[in-house]
C-alpha cells in the first residue's frame, strides 16, 4: 500500500464533509466567525504564530464544529491562501481528520497557479490560448527562461514544494531528527532536475545568487507570475538594502555576516550555541541553521538566512510596504517555484551545503563504502511499455516524452472551470536489472536508481550535482541465485502517487489514510526530464546495497513519495546519507569517472540511455 494517496481504509462520508472547508457554499454561519490574514506568508514569524495558534484551537473542537468554522472562512475569504494554509494544518493536527485525504490547492485556490485570463473558459467566455504556446519570438528572445515556463508553473511542482513545508515546517517542532538533512537533499535535487531541463533546452546551469554571490548585483531574470495578489519583478533590479517585513528590519548587509559565521562553522567544523558552547557539524545541522527551523544551532548567531532571502526578493518592488504592492511569487511556498529567482537562490543555498559536502570534514567514498560483497549487478536497462504512439520506435533504452493539453478542474466563485494546462509527459517504462547473490543466504537488497545528462568528458566530482534519483526501493534475491527485478517507472518512491482530486472524494474513494504526509512527492509527469527532440543521451546508473544494514527498520518498505518526504510518524527510513553516493565527493584516484566506478563496485551498473521528446506527437 502507497504511503500517499488514495487510501484503502476509508471513512468516505467524513472526507466527503471535508470538502466544505475548501469549496465554497452557500451555507450560513451563526457562530463566531474567524478572521482573515490578508498578505499572509508563512516567512513571517507572527503570521505563523497566529495561524498554529489558530490551527491548535480549532483542532481541540469537534470535527463538525471545526468544519463549519473553516467552512464559514472559505466562504468568506474564498481565495485566501491564510484560509487554506490554517485548514490544512488544523485537520492536519485534529485526531480523527488527521489521515484524511486533501483535495490538492490548485482545486481549491486556482488563483495560485492560473492567472485571471486562464481561469475564463465558462459558456460564453474564450478559452484564451496557452501562454507556453504564445510566448515565441520577442519574449523568450529577450529572457530565454521563458523556454521553462511549462516546467516551473508545472501544478504538482509547486504542491510539492508547499507540501513539503508544510508538513516540515521551519516554525514547528523538527518532526525527524535529520530533518535539515532532508531540506538540503530535497532542493538539491529540484535545482539538479531543473538543470537537466535547462540542458535540454540550451540554457546552462542555474547560477547561484545569495550573500556573498552576485548578492548586490542586478538580478537579470524578471519574472512577471501574472497571478492574482502577486506583484511582478522587473529584469535588472537589486535588492534592497534593508527590507521591512511588520515589526521586523531585515538588512542585506546583515545576511551577509550571517552567511560568513555559516561559512566559518563549516570550516572550523562546529557552531557556537547561545551559551558558547561548540554544537558539531552535521549536514542536518546545517541544514536546520540554515533554514532557522526549530533546530537551528543558534539563530541569533546565524540569522535566518534562507526564509529572509525569499523575503527580501518578494519585497523588491516596495521594501517597507510603504506603496502597499503585493508580494512577488518568492513570499508563498506555493508560488515560488515558479520564478526563476527561486532556482538561483536555492542554488545560493545548495552551495552552502556543497562547502560542507566538500569540505575535509567528510572523507570522500572509498569503493569499501560502496561495495557489498557477493552481490553483481550484471546489466540494467529499459523498456517502454508497449503504446501505439511508439510503435515504430525503439523501446529499449529509449525513454520517451511529450507535452499534452491537459484539462484541468479547478472551483472558483462556486463554480467549475475548466483550464488547459500544458503539460510534460513521459511514456511509462520498466527498469530490468539482472542482478547475481552469491551468497548462501537471501539478500534483502536496495536498489538506489540514478539519471544524469552526459554532458562533456567530466570527471565524476563535476558531475556529482546532476545525477537525479529515480527511484529507490527494496527487492529480495535467493542465495546462490541470478534473477532479472523488473521495476515499474510508476511505481517510484520519489513520485506522489495519482492526484486524489475533489470529484474522487466526492465520489467516496477517499477517506483516512493511515500513514501518509499526503501530498508531498515529486510529481508523476515529471518524473522522467523531457530530453530533446533529437534525443538527449543520460546515464543511467544503479548502485545496490544491503537493505539490513542501510534500513532504519528492516520491515520498513520505501513506498510512494518516500525519498523527499519520509514517512509519517516514523524516522527517515534510509540510514545511508540522502542521495547516496553521490552525497559527497569521490576519491579522485579511485572514481575518476563513472565507468571506473562501476567497474570496481560489481553490485552496480550503468547504462546510456536516450531520452527523446516527442515534439508533434498531438
Ligand atoms: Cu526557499
Amino acid at each position: 500500500m502507497s504511503d500517499c494517496g488514495c487510501p484503502t481504509t476509508a471513512d468516505p462520508e467524513l472526507n466527503k464533509k471535508l470538502l466544505k472547508v475548501f469549496l465554497e457554499d452557500d451555507d450560513v454561519y451563526s457562530g463566531e466567525p474567524l478572521s482573515n490574514l490578508p498578505n499572509f506568508t508563512v516567512f513571517r514569524e507572527s503570521h505563523m504564530k497566529e495561524a498554529y495558534d489558530k490551527a491548535n484551537e480549532l483542532s481541540g473542537l469537534g470535527v463538525s464544529e471545526m468544519i463549519d468554522v473553516l467552512s464559514d472562512l472559505k466562504n468568506r475569504h474564498p481565495s485566501s491562501t491564510y484560509g487554506d494554509y490554517l485548514s490544512r494544518i488544523a485537520l492536519f493536527q485534529h485526531p480523527e481528520t488527521n489521515n484524511m485525504t486533501l483535495p490538492p490547492p490548485h482545486q481549491t485556490i486556482p488563483r495560485a497557479f492560473f492567472s485571471k485570463d486562464q481561469l475564463l473558459t465558462g459558456p460564453g467566455e474564450n478559452i484564451p490560448p496557452d501562454p507556453q504556446k504564445t510566448l515565441v519570438g520577442r519574449a523568450v528572445t529577450l529572457d530565454p527562461e521563458h523556454k521553462l515556463n511549462w516546467w516551473r508553473e508545472d501544478l504538482g511542482l509547486s504542491e510539492h514544494h508547499a507540501h513539503w513545508h508544510l508538513y516540515y515546517a521551519w516554525y514547528k517542532p523538527l518532526k525527524i531528527e535529520r530533518q535539515g538533512e532532508l531540506f538540503a537533499y530535497m532542493h538539491e535535487q529540484m535545482l539538479a532536475r531543473y538543470d537537466f531541463q535547462r540542458l535540454g533546452v540550451g540554457l546552462p546551469p542555474v547560477l547561484p545568487y545569495g550573500p556573498g554571490i552576485h548578492w548586490d548585483d542586478p538580478i537579470p531574470e524578471g519574472f512577471n507570475p501574472k497571478l492574482e495578489g502577486f506583484s511582478f519583478r522587473a529584469s535588472y533590479m537589486s535588492i534592497p538594502a534593508s527590507v521591512t517585513l511588520g515589526s521586523q528590519q531585515i538588512l542585506a548587509s546583515v545576511m551577509e555576516t550571517h552567511k560568513e559565521r555559516i561559512s566559518k562553522a563549516i570550516t572550523i567544523n562546529y557552531f557556537e550555541d547561545s551559551n558558547g558552547n561548540k554544537v558539531p557539524m552535521t549536514m542536518t545541522k546545517l541544514g536546520c541553521t540554515v533554514e532557522s527551523d526549530a533546530g537551528s544551532a543558534n539563530k541569533k548567531l546565524y540569522g535566518n538566512l534562507h526564509n529572509f532571502g525569499h523575503v527580501v526578493i518578494a519585497l523588491i518592488n516596495d521594501p517597507d510596504e510603504r506603496y502597499g504592492i503585493k508580494f512577488g511569487a518568492m513570499m508563498e511556498q506555493i508560488t515560488a517555484a515558479r520564478d526563476p529567482v527561486f532556482f538561483r537562490w536555492h542554488k545560493f543555498v545548495d552551495s552552502i551545503f556543497e562547502e560542507y559536502r566538500e569540505s575535509d570534514h567528510i572523507l570522500p567514498h572509498t569503493i569499501h563504502d560502496l561495495k557489498m560483497e557477493g552481490i553483481e549487478v550484471d546489466t540494467v536497462s529499459t523498456q517502454c511499455e508497449p503504446d501505439k504512439e511508439l510503435d515504430s520506435k525503439d523501446l529499449v533504452d529509449r525513454l520517451y516524452t511529450k507535452m499534452i493539453e491537459k484539462k484541468i478542474t479547478v472551483y472558483v466563485d462556486k463554480k467549475e472551470k475548466n483550464p488547459l494546462k500544458s503539460m510534460l509527459q513521459y511514456y511509462p517504462f520498466n527498469y530490468h536489472f539482472t542482478v547475481r547473490n552469491k551468497r548462501e543466504e537471501k539478500a534483502s537488497l536496495v536498489f538506489r536508481v540514478f539519471l544524469a545528462p552526459i554532458r562533456y568528458a567530466e570527471d565524476l566530482d563535476a558531475r556529482r550535482r546532476d545525477f537525479v534519483e529515480m527511484d529507490r526501493f527494496v527487492a529480495d534475491i535467493d542465495g546462490g541465485s541470478e534473477q532479472t527485478i523488473t521495476r515499474s517507472s510508476e511505481d517510484s518512491s520519489v513520485t506522489l502517487p495519482p492526484t486524489v482530486t475533489v470529484q474522487d472524494i466526492q465520489d467516496g474513494k477517499c477517506g483516512d489514510s493511515p500513514y501518509s504526509p499526503c501530498g508531498c512527492g515529486w510529481p508523476r509527469n515529471l518524473l522522467v526530464p523531457r530530453g530533446t527532440s533529437q534525443g538527449m543521451w543520460a546515464d543511467l546508473y544503479v548502485l545496490v546495497t544491503d537493505w539490513k544494514k542501510d534500513a532504519a527498520n528492516e520491515d520498513t518498505y520505501l513506498s510512494a513519495s518516500v525519498v523527499f518526504c519520509g514517512k509519517r510518524k516514523s524516522e527517515y527510513p534510509d540510514k545511508k546519507p540522502m542521495g547516496f553516493p553521490f552525497d559527497r565527493k569521490f576519491s579522485k584516484s579511485k572514481f575518476p569517472d563513472l565507468e571506473k566506478m562501476v567497474k570496481d563496485v560489481p553490485n552496480s551498473a550503468t547504462k546510456q540511455i536516450k531520452i527523446i521528446f516527442l515534439e508533434n506527437s498531438d
